[in-house]
């Protein structure tokens, strides 16, 4: 295979020495790691251009439809050892480097994990991106190139402390600046109506505006063995005008300085909120900023090679990532317009079978809704466009619901002063789909029940998924290899294979190799773990793991509490028979988010007190994993027992972490929530623990004004005592530290209900599925069978069938083919 040659060993040696030489003067002795794997990464970069190039000059030639995926976010994780293996040539460079005396998984732990997302919906597009190229489907990727990405979390006396992170300050070996590709990008100014004489009809001139250069930077995303290449592209941003010379020269020094600073500011960093919005006039400018480039670039692209702007959606579909670009509906009908000169109806026309909008949230925090004053100001003529848009669909409501004012309150895009942007995505996309089955049924009978009434036709329901390449492949080798060994590699590309493993679940020797993986898997993560925290822990103890952003509605305070109470128990019943636990956690929270930042703290007082209590002879231990992020997730999901998925039913839109969890052998702890319904519906209520309130009974007390802690608090002894033990020292010799958390559970006075979260609702059942599991555990060959199962039935939540039902329902774009030469 050709691919195999571009790797002639030999050859690559002499690249990488080369690129030594050549980078930095230095021979491969001389050379640093940090060296080395930029020597390397380029070395692989070549034989990726090739491939690239191949690309696109197939889709010129075939001109498939597009998707431009279009994201705030694209949390990308390490590409070396990714790229390596997509282009299957893991195995034989790292034998080469081997020979050279150098050990690629120490190379790849130098690479910065390019972290430009925060959580689920920015891995999920980097997911979806690998999935588009190895599928062989045209897509771009659009997004900022943030200087600052997600930050980097310290732990300092228990606490989270934030730290930039300047991933790009050794320079990034996968990234290629593309300035002929650079576009203009307009803020502020004002719009001056003019009537055309020959149209016969207005024309909206922007003027006044501050100006910005959009400079793209293209990544590689490698196909699995299929040569496809497609391009991640991310936007920098420039000042235009040389700041003192000819703005400076003609008297215009202070515009100057402003345009400096404004794209000095656009790009700076990635704002680090997660399912909560920030209503911060840079974060609007960013939407703009990144929206406006791409839709410029796609359009240009387009007229190249095709005449008719009429037909753009036969070639061009954009799919929003959330409400972030829901500008993007906005920018289009500007360009179609005042740059194309189309008029209003045939612009929506095009408009409304080219955008699409996937929700991500029910939570009504993260809603984005923007300030009329902030939007036109920044934005003159988009708002103008905007403000058309809501005029004529208030009409339509009319038509619809004559006289029914209430549908408009509920419905307009405009309304009380802001701008809501998902229900503009709603009214111009020609889908709108949910990332869960549960979700989108949300959507359809709650949040959004007046649209779908309205145009039923647009919902749809895309249940997430994640790339087993990354995620197996990659992050656990033995298992990848095991089940390779047992049922062929077509699970590469095809997880539905995975299936086949299902005869093994009962067979003895399966059952100790399969555990015998997840026992070394945690060996790896206990020395992790040691080297990070100091803490050493057992790898026959079950590991428990929660790791994800931290939110109250994930409820990693439920999780802890429940620490605290095992606690008591092993110390009040020191007899009992108790099988050693490891509860291991990993969480940002977002700078701002104080009860966040304080749970993180508990979790690391609890385990101060825990871990450091010999009396307990090791029985349960508690580590907090500091800096969570894709490159440690792919360890610590390939070392997990127990997989906790515990958010308040209802409020997880889907989890994408359940599934790698499944994916690698962890049984899910979890409620019914998002994505959990269909996992359970895959693997068996057998083979997972559920608990809790249902998501009905949930949106049941929230209509009807919440549920009633104090009963609780009041008639069970043992979640009282854990509740005081929060406020009386036992965790903090400062008493008031944790009272916030004491009165989020029991406080009425604060704004929101007591226990928002049902925290205390789902206690006590939440203990019980865990005695189920301690139960479990003690009989291995039930636990081998329920973990290999796990991984056997995972094979739904490829992404690789999330991007295949998008391809279907969605988007419609043809699948391309490179011929092997
Ligand atoms: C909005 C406005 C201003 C600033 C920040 C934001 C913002 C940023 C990020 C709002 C939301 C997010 C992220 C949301 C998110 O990650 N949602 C998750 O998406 C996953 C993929 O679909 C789901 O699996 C998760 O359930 C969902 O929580």
């Amino acid at each position: 295979m050709i691919i195999d040659k571009q790797f002639e060993k030999e050859t690559f040696k002499k690249s990488v020495r080369d690129n030594v030489r050549f980078l930095f003067r230095k021979t491969l002795e001389e050379a640093t790691p940090q060296q080395i794997f930029q020597a390397v990464s380029y070395s692989v970069k070549d034989v990726i251009i090739d491939n690239w190039l191949l690309t696109q000059k197939t889709y010129e030639e075939q001109d498939p439809k597009t998707v431009y995926y279009m994201s705030m976010e694209f949390l990308m994780g390490r590409a070396l050892g990714n790229n390596l293996l997509n282009l299957t040539a893991y195995k034989e460079v790292k034998e080469a480097l081997d020979e050279l005396g150098i050990n690629l998984n120490a190379i790849e732990d130098e690479e910065p994990d390019p972290a430009l997302g925060n959580g689920g919906l920015g891995r999920l597009a980097a997911c979806f991106l690998d999935s588009l190229a190895t599928l062989g489907y045209s897509a771009y990727g659009c997004g900022i190139r943030y200087r600052y990405g997600m930050f980097k979390q310290k732990i300092e006396d228990g606490y989270q402390i934030e730290e930039p992170d300047n991933w790009l300050k050794d320079g990034y070996p996968f990234e290629l600046r593309r300035p002929e590709y650079a576009k203009e990008v307009h803020f502020g100014g004002y719009v001056r109506v003019e009537y055309d004489q020959e149209k016969g009809e207005n024309k909206f001139i922007h003027e006044g505006y501050q100006a910005v250069k959009a400079i793209p930077y293209d990544m590689p995303i490698v196909g699995y063995n299929n040569k496809i290449v497609n391009t991640l592209r991310i936007w920098d941003a420039e000042p235009i005008v040389d700041f003192g010379l000819d703005s400076f020269d003609k008297g215009d020094y202070r515009k100057a300085v402003e345009q400096e600073n404004l794209a000095r500011n656009i790009v700076e960093v990635l704002y680090p909120n997660d399912n909560h919005y920030a209503g911060k006039e840079l974060r609007l400018k960013q939407q703009y900023f990144f929206i406006s480039a791409s839709i410029q670039a796609a359009i240009v692209k387009y007229k190249k090679t095709h005449d008719d702007i009429m037909k753009l959606h036969e070639k061009v579909t954009f799919q929003m990532n959330d409400t972030h670009p829901t500008m993007a509906v906005a920018e289009l009908m500007r360009i179609l317009m005042d740059v194309e000169g189309l008029g209003w109806d045939q612009a929506w026309a095009i408009t409304t079978k080219t955008v699409a909008y996937t929700n991500h949230t029910i939570m009504a925090e993260a809603l984005e809704k923007w300030p009329i004053e902030l939007f036109s100001r920044l934005l003159p003529r988009i708002y103008q466009i905007i403000e058309e848009i809501n005029r004529r669909f208030i009409i339509e409501i009319q038509n619809r619901y004559p006289g029914n004012y209430e549908k408009i309150k509920k419905m307009a895009i405009i309304y009380d002063g802001q701008v809501k942007m998902a229900h503009l995505a709603i009214v111009a996309g020609y889908s709108v789909n949910g990332v869960a089955r549960l979700h989108t049924e949300i959507l359809k009978n709650q949040e959004l029940k007046d649209f779908y009434e309205m145009m039923p036709e647009k919902f749809n329901n895309k249940t997430n998924g994640i790339t087993q390449r990354r995620f197996l492949l990659h992050g656990n080798p033995l298992l990848a290899d095991w089940v390779t060994s047992h049922i062929g590699a077509d699970w590469i590309t095809d997880l539905s294979q995975i299936r086949k493993l299902a005869i093994y679940a009962d067979d003895e020797k399966a059952q100790q190799e399969f555990m015998n993986i997840k026992y070394q898997n945690k060996v790896r993560l206990a020395k992790y773990i040691l080297k990070h925290n100091g803490i050493e822990v057992d790898p026959r103890s079950i590991f428990d793991v929660q790791v994800k952003r931290l939110h109250e509605y994930k409820r990693q305070l439920l999780n802890i509490l429940h620490v605290m109470y095992l606690y008591n128990q092993i110390k009040q019943h020191p007899e009992m028979d108790f099988f050693p636990r490891t509860f291991i956690f990993g969480a940002k929270a977002a700078a701002g988010y104080r009860r966040a930042k304080l749970t993180i703290k508990l979790i690391n007082a609890v385990a101060d007190v825990v871990n450091h209590d010999t009396s307990i002879n090791g029985k349960l231990k508690v580590v907090f994993i500091e800096n969570y992020r894709v490159s440690n997730a792919e360890m610590i999901f390939a070392a997990a027992d127990v997989s906790e998925q515990i958010s308040t039913a209802s409020k997880e839109a889907s989890g994408t972490g359940n599934m790698k969890f499944m994916l690698n052998g962890a049984v899910t702890l979890g409620t019914m929530d998002g994505a959990n319904v269909e996992i359970v519906e895959e693997v068996g209520e057998e083979n997972a623990f559920i608990f809790g309130l249902s998501s009905d009974q949930v949106i049941n007390y929230e209509n009807h004004g919440g549920y009633d802690p104090h009963v609780i608090y009041n008639t069970d002894g043992e979640i009282r005592q854990v509740m005081m033990e929060l406020i009386n020292g036992k965790y903090s010799n400062d008493t008031e530290l944790f009272r916030d958390l004491y009165n989020s559970l029991l406080n009425t006075q604060s704004s929101d209900r007591a226990d928002t979260y049902f925290i205390l609702a789902d206690f006590r059942s939440y203990a019980e599925a865990h005695k189920r599991v301690e139960e479990a555990y003690r009989d291995e060959r039930r636990w081998a069978k329920m973990a290999m199962l796990n991984t056997a039935c995972s094979g739904k939540f490829t992404s690789d069938r999330t991007i295949q039902e998008y391809v279907d329902d969605i988007w419609h774009l043809d699948k391309v083919k490179i011929d092997a030469e």
